[in-house]
Parts: structure tokens; C-alpha cells; sequence
């Protein structure tokens, strides 16, 4: 009896779970019922023509798009609201996904930006040519109900309504909370754990500056300038399914901080190349693990290659943490005029042969003395 009600209890968790960090209408394929079936104009939402799945406020349109597809544009004061469940159980990260664009053209004076808020967070992100973008929104659990709230940030200069921001293609997406693997001192060194791609996301995902690891849409890692996420359906990514390309030119890049045993010796190792996108240069960029800076020269055709680079450093840190940071020096542009880059992946921080080994062999004897000690106990 008591076994059957537990195992009830863990299909109804289990049941909340699965239905827990789901948007409805994430897209905006399903139309305001009052929305014109065949128009491709604009149509302005109203008291009786709601969104499905969300609540607006402000001017907001409907859009159809030359594709087919759907999007909203957010005109004066213009946002939209849904709230979603946190997981039932334990706390984790939420991240969203979100493509932005000004229809506009070059003839627009200003594109406005999109705001979106979470309980925990806010990113601002300027409309212009279409990007996706990423974000980290917050950690939740114990079924929490979350208020995302997408706005535009437009000004009375702003009048020409083609100029207005568009919003499409939504995707949130849940995170438990990572753990460091057995043969890597880094969390999230393989780069896999980020928002998530859109399924034509054929120019990757932008992840703006993140000052805080535990903030930032590639987990466990602070985003310095612009990098792109990407991956391996669309480009090169050397290891896995995701990768770091860093787009924004000089001083920008990665940074994280491993735990690691004061004065020990280890070893860092990662993967430098191109994302096959075009990029085609020569890329300059500064590995930095504890107080070792390494510069390197990567030469590329921009048609997708890798190479492995490794150098040994000691955990020389009195607060614990060693940073560990990919710094890119140059700005490229491919001959399509996109922001292009280094990409790094695969980044392995490994304790040193030699205090490896001394664990190795501590376990066995550890287990001698036990049999030992117990064997004693028994005769006595
Ligand atoms: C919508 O378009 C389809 C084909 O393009 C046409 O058959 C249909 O009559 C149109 N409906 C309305 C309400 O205009
Ligand atoms: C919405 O519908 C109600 C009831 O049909 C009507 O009284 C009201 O005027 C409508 N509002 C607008 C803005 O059309
Ligand atoms: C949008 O926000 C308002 C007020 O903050 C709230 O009452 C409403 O339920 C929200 N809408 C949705 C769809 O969550
Ligand atoms: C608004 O912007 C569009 C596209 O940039 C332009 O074609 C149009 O002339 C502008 N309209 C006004 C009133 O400025
Ligand atoms: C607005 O966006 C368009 C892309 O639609 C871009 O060409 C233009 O430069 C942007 N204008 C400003 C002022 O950023
Ligand atoms: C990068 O920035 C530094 C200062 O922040 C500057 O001294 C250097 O010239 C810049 N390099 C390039 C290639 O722009
Ligand atoms: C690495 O390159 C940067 C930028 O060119 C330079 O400022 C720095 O001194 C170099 N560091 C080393 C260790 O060579
Ligand atoms: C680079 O992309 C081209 C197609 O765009 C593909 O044929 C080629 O295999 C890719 N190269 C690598 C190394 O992935
Ligand atoms: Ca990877």
C-alpha cells in the first residue's frame, strides 16, 4: 500500500515535471482568433483579439511573414507576458532562445531594442538584422510560477512603425544543475550546455557579456564582449555538439573558475580552430589559466579545422578558484560582413600524472588498513 502511493506520487511528479518550463504558443503560430486568415498585414491586437498563450499590453502586432510564418512586433510601450511553471522538484537554470529583428532597413533611424525579464534578470538587445540570441533567466524549482516578460524599449523618436522590433521563435529550456565529470576539473569544458539552437539557427546563437558564471546563458562560464554560440548542424565544432566562437574582436572571449588544490600542477588543454563559416585570418588569442598566459597564432582558411593545444600551470590562488580564460585579439568580418572569429571547445583541466597516481595507489592501501584493523578486531 504504502509502496503503490509512492509510486503514484512519483508518476504525478514526474507528470508535473515533463510539463514544467513549457511556453505555450512559443512561436506565435497560433493566431488571435479575430486575426485576418489570408492578410499579410499587420494586425494590431485588441481587448477581444488575444495572443494565445500570453497576455499584451502596449501596442503589439501580429505578423505575418513572407515565409508564413508568424512573429509579434512590439510598437509604443508594446510587450507580452507568460508565466510558466519551475520544475516540481529540484532547482534549475532556465535559458532562453529568441530571434529579434528590425524589418526596417537601413533607412530606420533608430531599431529599438527588446527587453526581457525574468524574477531574477534582465537583458536588453538591440533589433537590427535578424539574430538569435540567448539568455540565462534564472534558477527555480518547487514548481514556481515565472513571469517572462518580453518588452520593447522604443522611443517617441521611434515613429515609423516598420522600424519596430519583432520577436519570434521562443525556446526555454531547462538545465539541472551540471556536475564536474571524473577526467575534468572544468564544468562545462565540452561547451554542451547552453541555450538551445533554433532548428534554422544557421547563424548560431549570440550570447552577450555575462559577468557571472552562475548568470550566464553557457553555463558555468562569464562571457566577456559577444560570442556565438554554434553548432555542429550549422558549422564546425570540434568536439560535441556545441562550441564558443568569439565574434566581438579584441579583448573579448571566455572565462571560468576551476576549483583546484593550491600548488598543485595540472595540465590545460583545449581546441582552437574555425567554425567553418568563412572566417578567414589569422586569429590571435590568449589562453590564461592561474598566472600562465599563452598566446597563440591560429591561421584560418575558414573551412572548418581544429587543433589541440595543451601547456601545464600550478594552482597558485589563495581563495581556491583559478581562472581559466580564452581571450580573442582579433576582428574579423566574412565577406558577408558577419562578426566571425576563433572557436574554442574541448577545454580539459587535468591534475598532473604524478598526483594521480598518488590517489591511485592511496585507495588500495587505504583499503589494506581497513581489512586490517577489522581482521584484528575480530581476534580480539
Ligand atoms: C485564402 O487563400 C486561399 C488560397 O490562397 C483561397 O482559396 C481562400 O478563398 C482565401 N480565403 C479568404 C477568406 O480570402
Ligand atoms: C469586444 O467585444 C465586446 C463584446 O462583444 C464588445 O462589447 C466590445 O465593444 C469589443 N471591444 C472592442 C475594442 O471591439
Ligand atoms: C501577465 O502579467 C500580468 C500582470 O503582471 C498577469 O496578471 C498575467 O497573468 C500575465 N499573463 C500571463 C499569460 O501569464
Ligand atoms: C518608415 O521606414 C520605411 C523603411 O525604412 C520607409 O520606407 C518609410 O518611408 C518610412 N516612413 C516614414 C513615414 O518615415
Ligand atoms: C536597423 O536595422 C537594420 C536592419 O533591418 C539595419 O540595416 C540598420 O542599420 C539598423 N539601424 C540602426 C540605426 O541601427
Ligand atoms: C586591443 O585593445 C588594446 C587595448 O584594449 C589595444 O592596445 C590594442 O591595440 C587593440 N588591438 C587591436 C588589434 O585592435
Ligand atoms: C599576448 O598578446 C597580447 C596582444 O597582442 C599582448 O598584449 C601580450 O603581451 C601577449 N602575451 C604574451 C605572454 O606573449
Ligand atoms: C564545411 O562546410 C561545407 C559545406 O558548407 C562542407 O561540405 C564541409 O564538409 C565542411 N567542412 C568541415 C570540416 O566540416
Ligand atoms: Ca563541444
Amino acid at each position: 500500500m504504502k509502496m503503490a502511493s509512492a509510486l503514484v506520487l512519483q508518476f504525478l511528479l514526474l507528470g508535473f515535471a515533463s510539463a514544467a518550463g513549457v511556453l505555450q504558443n512559443p512561436d506565435f503560430e497560433t493566431p488571435p482568433p479575430g486575426s485576418p486568415a489570408n492578410s499579410t498585414a499587420p494586425f494590431l491586437l485588441g481587448e477581444n483579439n488575444t495572443l494565445p498563450g500570453w497576455s499584451f499590453g502596449g501596442q503589439v502586432y501580429y505578423l505575418t511573414e513572407s515565409g508564413g510564418g508568424h512573429a509579434v512586433q512590439l510598437g509604443q510601450d508594446g510587450r507580452i507576458n507568460q508565466t510558466f511553471a519551475a520544475s516540481a522538484t529540484d532547482s534549475a537554470d532556465y535559458l532562453l532562445t529568441f530571434a529579434v529583428a528590425s524589418p526596417g532597413g537601413a533607412n530606420c533611424l533608430s531599431n529599438g531594442s527588446v527587453v526581457i525579464s525574468a524574477p531574477d534578470s534582465q537583458g536588453v538587445f538591440p533589433a537590427g538584422q535578424r539574430a538569435v540570441y540567448g539568455q540565462f533567466l534564472g534558477s527555480w524549482g518547487d514548481g514556481e510560477a515565472i513571469d517572462l516578460v518580453i518588452a520593447s524599449e522604443t522611443t517617441e523618436s521611434d515613429a515609423n512603425a516598420t522600424c519596430w522590433p519583432i520577436v519570434d521563435s521562443i525556446l526555454l529550456k531547462s538545465i539541472a544543475s551540471l556536475v564536474k565529470a571524473n577526467d575534468n576539473e572544468l564544468v562545462n569544458g565540452g561547451f554542451e550546455f547552453g541555450p538551445d539552437f533554433l532548428a534554422d539557427s544557421a547563424g548560431g546563437v549570440l550570447l552577450q557579456a555575462a559577468q557571472s558564471p552562475v548568470q550566464s546563458p553557457l553555463r558555468q562560464w562569464s562571457i566577456l564582449g559577444t560570442v556565438k554560440y554554434i553548432d555542429a548542424k550549422h558549422f564546425f565544432v570540434p568536439q560535441g555538439n556545441a562550441a564558443v566562437e568569439i565574434v566581438s574582436g579584441n579583448s573579448s572571449g571566455i572565462q571560468t573558475a576551476a576549483q583546484l588544490t593550491k600548488d598543485s600542477s595540472y595540465t590545460l588543454e583545449f581546441m582552437l580552430g574555425d567554425g567553418n563559416d568563412s572566417c578567414i585570418g589569422d586569429f590571435e588569442v590568449r589562453a590564461q589559466a592561474g598566472s600562465v598566459l599563452q598566446n597563440y597564432t591560429i591561421q584560418s582558411k575558414g573551412t572548418g579545422s581544429a587543433q589541440k593545444f595543451s601547456f601545464k600551470f600550478k594552482a597558485d590562488s589563495d581563495t581556491g578558484t583559478t581562472p581559466i580564460s580564452f581571450v580573442s585579439y582579433t576582428s574579423s568580418q566574412t565577406k558577408d560582413g558577419v562578426f566571425c572569429g576563433p572557436v574554442v571547445d574541448d577545454v580539459v583541466v587535468r591534475t598532473s600524472l604524478g598526483l594521480k597516481l598518488a590517489i591511485q595507489w592511496s585507495l588500495p592501501s587505504l583499503l589494506l588498513l581497513v581489512a586490517y584493523v577489522m581482521n584484528n578486531e575480530r581476534w580480539i
